[in-house]
Formats: C-alpha cells, sequence, structure tokens
C-alpha cells in the first residue's frame, strides 16, 4: 500500500506555495522530538527511573514528572537547534527561550509537552500539543507582541498522542491531517488525512467533580446534556479522561463537546490559551468545528500573558452553539 510520510505531504500541500522548506524542516523536527518521547513513555515502568514526580513545582503551582522534563528538555534540544525557530514557550518553563541569533529562523514554536502528564503513572494516554507562530517584529530580536498573538495567527497547530498507537495530528490552515507511527521503521504515514469532526455528536466531557464550584449556568447546560430529548439524542453519553489530548481526540473523531469550564477555583478556567487551547481551537476549526471561552472565540483572544487561562467549550459545531446559548449574557 501506497503510505505517504509528512514531508512528502507538507511539499505536496505548499508545492505552489514558493515555500521555502523552513516550515516543513520544523515540522519533521517535532516529529523527531516525538518519537524519542513515544520510546520513553511507552517503556516507562520497565527499568530506568522515569515514571513519578521530579519533586519540583511548575508555574501553575503543579507537581513536575520526570516525563514532562524529559519532553520539555527534548523539545527545546531539538528545535532550539532545528534553525527554524527564533523563541519557544512552554507549559513547564515560566520565561521563554529565546534561540541565539546563529541559530534562528522565522518561527516560534509554543508547547504543552506532556500535556496529562498526572496520568502517566497510570498508564492512561498522554500527549504533546503544539503550536507554531510566525515572528512578526523586525530586527533580530524576540519582541513580547512575538510571543502574545491572536490565536487566529497561528502558522500551524498540533498535538502528538502517546496512547496504543503514537499519532501526529495537525493543520496548517488546509484541513486535518493524522499521521501514525509505525514503530517497526520509525516512520509516521499519514493514515487520517483531511479529517472533519462530526457536526454534533452525542458525548459531552467534563470533570464533573466540579460542579459544586461552578456557576447555575454551567449547571444548567450539564443538565440539559443529561435531560431526556430523543430529537436532539439526549441524554448524551459522559466521558471524561482527565488527559486533555484523548479528550479532545475522541471528541474530534465521535463528534460531541469538551469543556473546562471557569469555576470559583478557577474564575480564568484551568486550560492555558497558548499552549491549549490555542492549539486544539486551531485544529477543531480546521475541521469544522468550534472552539469558544463560552463567550468569546478562541482564535480572536490576544493573550496578556505566555501563560494566560482560558474557559474551554471546544467540539462540534452544533453543540459548542448550545453551551455558548446558556453561557452568553
Ligand atoms: P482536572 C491535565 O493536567 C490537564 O491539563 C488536561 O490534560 C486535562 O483535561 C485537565 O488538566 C484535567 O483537569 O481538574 O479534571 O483533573
Amino acid at each position: 500500500m501506497e503510505q505517504t510520510t509528512l514531508v512528502q505531504h507538507l511539499q505536496h500541500q505548499q508545492k505552489f506555495l514558493g515555500a521555502t522548506g523552513e516550515f516543513t524542516s520544523l515540522m519533521n523536527e517535532i516529529l523527531v522530538a516525538a518519537k524519542i518521547i513515544s520510546l520513553e513513555v511507552n517503556k516507562a515502568g520497565i527499568g530506568g527511573n522515569i515514571l513519578g514526580v521530579t519533586g519540583n513545582i511548575n508555574v501553575h503551582g503543579e507537581e513536575v514528572q520526570k516525563l514532562d522534563e524529559f519532553a520539555n528538555s527534548t523539545f527545546v534540544n531539538i528545535m532550539g537547534k532545528s534553525g527554524t525557530v527564533c523563541a519557544i514557550t512552554s507549559e513547564e518553563m515560566e520565561n521563554p527561550v529565546i534561540v541565539s541569533e546563529e541559530k534562528a529562523g522565522k518561527y516560534i514554536f509554543m508547547m504543552d509537552p506532556l500535556d496529562g502528564s498526572s496520568n502517566i503513572d497510570v498508564n492512561v494516554s498522554i500527549g504533546t500539543i503544539f503550536s507554531v507562530y510566525r515572528k512578526k517584529s523586525s530586527g533580530d530580536s524576540v519582541t513580547k507582541d512575538d510571543l502574545l498573538q491572536k490565536g487566529a495567527n497561528q502558522v500551524a497547530g498540533g498535538y502528538i498522542v502517546y496512547g496504543s498507537s503514537t499519532m501526529f495530528i495537525y493543520s496548517s490552515g488546509s484541513g486535518v491531517h493524522g499521521f501514525t507511527l509505525d514503530p517497526s521503521i520509525g516512520e509516521f504515514f499519514l493514515s487520517h488525512p483531511d479529517m472533519k469532526i462530526p457536526v454534533r455528536g452525542n458525548i459531552y466531557s467534563v470533570n464533573e467533580g466540579n460542579q459544586i464550584i461552578w456557576d447555575d449556568r454551567q449547571v444548567k447546560l450539564i443538565n440539559y446534556f443529561k435531560d431526556f430529548d430523543e430529537k436532539t439524542s439526549r441524554p448524551y453519553k459522559g466521558r471524561y479522561i482527565g488527559s486533555m489530548v484523548s479528550d479532545f481526540h475522541r471528541t474530534l473523531l465521535k463528534g460531541g463537546i469538551f469543556m473546562y469550564p471557569k469555576d470559583s477555583k478557577n474564575p480564568n478556567g484551568k486550560l492555558r490559551f497558548a499552549f491549549e487551547a490555542s492549539p486544539l481551537a486551531f485544529i477543531v476549526e480546521n475541521a469544522g468545528g468550534r472552539a469558544s471561552t463560552g463567550k468569546e472565540r478562541i482564535l480572536d483572544i490576544v493573550p496578556s500573558d505566555i501563560h494566560q487561562c482560558v474557559p474551554l467549550y471546544i467540539g462540534s459545531r452544533e453543540d459548542v452553539k448550545t453551551a455558548e446559548s446558556f453561557l452568553k449574557d
């Protein structure tokens, strides 16, 4: 069977765009890091001491797992030497890494290096989420505005899910495409061309353990999904893995809605705009879906801080619109 690699796919996508190849090279370096991390994730628990916590706390007050740090340093080293990026921001790093001028390229790389890492020790799928932007400012130095760009400015958004198979899903604005790693030869091949999310699903995904700290509108919305109504396929099924990449991947494939609402503990939500909400919003919109804070389109947001959090409603277009009808003023 004819197999298509990511590089072949990107070259076909860009052949009329006069691309310089720098973007293709950047994306290929992401795959190199993904293969290295996939190997570590899949042998975690066998020998080595890669499981467990480092004893450090990240900027969000969360325990840093050893694999978090491994994933972060793997991406920083590989992307930093790729010659394609001038800055790297990460959920695991308070401040950006600015690449030295002789190694710098024209892109900015933002990532959650290993999302869902609290699930590592219980063998639940985890993932990497990333965004690529162009440096906007002229001159050699990277400015604050370069790092705090509107979500819609993304050149590409994507994620890698380290699960029963390792998959790489991305969009560069021309559809959403999935590649699956063939571990026997260490290459990713196109397995899910031009992915589209169902217009409406029948699954809602949220941590209902937070119900006591939600506002009334959110409680009413969840009760709507649980009510009986044959016309709108309700009650919906409840599914929540607690690893966003896995919950999102299921939503992309099967439809429905994933939610992480604001609550009295997290008045701006828990998920990070730059490293979680924005890249997945870019993907879901390119697959025909919708992503909002409940009031505002995620991709219209211009963040004020690289670690800014936002409430997130993401998935099938009609299901997110239903959520907005309960949440908008
Ligand atoms: P909670 C993992 O830490 C994460 O950032 C996402 O992967 C996941 O969706 C969410 O937090 C889970 O949060 O509060 O439900 O445990």
